[in-house]
């Protein structure tokens, strides 16, 4: 090539449509996309997710071609494949001598650390530029933010919705003269509600030899690629969203905090994981929740409450995890330390909760956000696992997560890590919320309605116990405190009860080095180690 650009389009900006392709010229210009082991290994991601971004990777590059567009392309089994981003590129480099790197801002912290190395590294320039595939800018964030003394995410959400006019009227108000319907979006599904569930996709043959490969190499993992059904282009990521529209949105607002045990999807959209790898841009998402709306098809309730997720909450995550990068992964204010339990990676619990959500976890590689919220989440929160642990966990198993959503949602909304920054409470639940907002609690080992003893519902205790431990942080929080008068109301009998009730479980919940399970400790970076190298490295430090 010589002479032209080298476009680098990461793995999960799959868009034609992406800045790093804007201005391409397929006379001199190259497209470059690599498979690359770093990326598969530094969590370990869900063999289904894996498989979704390398099919969605070579369909892409297929499509480029296909146009007339000049594609490198490097697989993960390529002769030669150095298993990263920088060595791929440099030998990209070497092979096309192109005039400049053209590359679009990642989604990681640490990627970004380590492409702004790249200039110097390939002695040519590397252009980042803007992802704009949000609606938000960094920039624009980072003003919004300045000078408040605490963010609120519902006046985000509100100067979103004027910015994009979505579900506004013709006076500027917000349809309904409401911003927000979330107290309708909470009831308890009825029984033998049908679901639509998402649409899913045959593999084809591009899609069959990927498995092939994540099979050999990925597999076992935590999942595996049985039944992958996942749309693996932007044309059919679209027709997820036409049959999620079409059959779920109208119900998805108020049953979006319900959980079934025999229904892994309920009203979802199932769409974050084409959204946030570039197979559908948030806008036409939103736009088609609100023609669907305007034609009368779907509630308010349920199109404000959808869009809500795009443009707020998915806006905002984003915008605090680059504001507060690279301090915020290493925040831990509760001072939690606990390894996460082996149940996590597939391990046999009781808890039929808990049992339930990480097992269709394994099998879908998705799970919703009152799943991950209230039972994963306010399980890890309860017991104080250590935050980079959870978070490593999140970031494995969901085939959607990437750090930039990832890492707040967990460390700051699950985990209160961050000591208020992002939520102004932390999520803390007992069995009576898990059982009123599913069905787990009559099929499960333990009673939800007893408070102590072996028989009762950990929950119950735990969430006591959270508060006793964690009463120095919290007790100044005003939003606790109805709950913590409660406690101090509590004789010290029960308070004993519930210390020793704890104290019994989390005894018994085993972190069995011999099972080893792909526990992950990650740095500022992204390196990743388990606990068994780790205490291998502290052995071989003190030995
Ligand atoms: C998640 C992932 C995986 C598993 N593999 C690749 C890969 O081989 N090549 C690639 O370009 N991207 C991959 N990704 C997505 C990247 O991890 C993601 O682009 C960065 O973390 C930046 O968000
Ligand atoms: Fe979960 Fe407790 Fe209900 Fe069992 S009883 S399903 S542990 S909330």
């Amino acid at each position: 090539m010589s002479g032209g650009s080298l476009r680098f389009v990461l793995g999960d900006q799959l868009d034609r449509a992406i800045a790093a392709l804007r201005g391409l010229d397929a006379k001199t210009d190259v497209v470059f996309l690599c498979e690359v082991a770093d990326e598969t290994t530094y969590v370990p991601h869900h063999p289904k997710k894996i498989a979704f971004l390398f099919s969605a990777m070579r369909h892409l590059a297929a499509e480029l071609e296909a146009d007339g567009v000049t594609v490198d392309y490097i697989r993960l089994d390529a002769r030669g494949n150095t298993g990263s981003f920088k060595g791929e590129l440099e030998r990209a480099v070497k092979r096309h001598r192109p005039e400049r790197v053209v590359v679009t801002h990642p989604g990681e912290y640490r990627v970004l650390a380590d492409m702004r190395t790249w200039s110097k590294a390939l002695g040519i320039p590397v252009e980042i530029r803007e992802d704009d595939r949000f609606f938000c800018a960094l920039e624009t964030f980072a003003a919004w933010a300045e000078g408040r003394k605490q963010l609120r995410m519902e006046l985000f959400y509100r100067d979103m919705r004027k910015q994009t006019g979505y579900l506004m009227d013709a006076f500027g108000e917000p349809v309904g003269n409401r911003w927000n319907f979330d107290a309708e979006n909470r009831k308890p599904i009825p029984r033998n509600v049908e679901t639509p569930g998402p649409r899913r996709f045959e593999p084809d043959a591009i899609t069959r030899d990927v498995l092939d490969l994540v099979r050999e190499r990925f597999e076992p993992g935590f999942g595996d690629v049985e039944g992958f059904g996942f749309a693996v282009t932007a044309a059919d990521a679209r027709k997820a969203l036409a049959h999620f529209v079409r059959h779920g949105l109208a119900r998805f607002g108020d049953y979006q905090d319900a959980m079934r045990q025999d229904e892994d999807f309920l009203f979802h959209s199932i769409l974050s994981h084409y959204m946030n790898a570039g197979l559908l841009r948030p806008r036409e998402v939103c736009d088609a929740v609100q023609k669907a709306y305007d034609k009368g098809d779907v509630p308010l309730n349920a199109a404000e409450g959808y869009i809500r997720q795009v443009i707020g909450w998915r806006e905002y995550v984003r915008g605090i995890y680059w504001m507060r990068m690279p301090d915020y992964a290493r925040e831990n204010r509760l001072g939690a330390k606990r390894d996460l339990p082996d149940f996590y990676w597939g391990t046999p619990t009781a808890m039929n909760c808990l049992a339930r959500v990480i097992d269709q976890t394994r099998r879908e590689a998705h799970s919703h956000h009152i799943q991950r919220l209230m039972i994963t989440g306010n399980f890890a929160l309860l017991i104080g696992v250590e935050p980079v642990q959870i978070c490593a966990w999140y970031l494995a198993v969901y085939a959607d997560a990437y750090d930039w959503v990832e890492l707040p949602n967990t460390l700051g909304m699950v985990m209160f890590a961050d000591g208020g920054y992002l939520g102004s409470k932390p999520y803390a639940a007992g069995g009576n919320y898990i059982n009123k907002m599913s069905d787990f609690c009559g099929s499960c080992a333990y009673d939800v309605r007893k408070k102590a003893g072996p028989q009762a519902c950990p929950f119950n205790y735990l969430y006591w116990n959270f508060l006793i431990e964690n009463r120095e942080v919290l007790r100044g929080n005003q939003r606790l405190a109805r709950v913590y008068s409660t406690l101090d109301r509590m004789s010290d009998d029960r308070k004993t009860e519930i210390r020793q009730d704890s104290l019994r479980f989390m005894a018994g919940l085993k972190t069995d080095e011999a099972y080893a399970p792909p526990q992950v400790q990650r740095d500022l970076f992204g390196s990743v180690q388990t606990p068994s190298a780790r205490k291998r490295k502290a052995a071989a430090r003190t030995g």
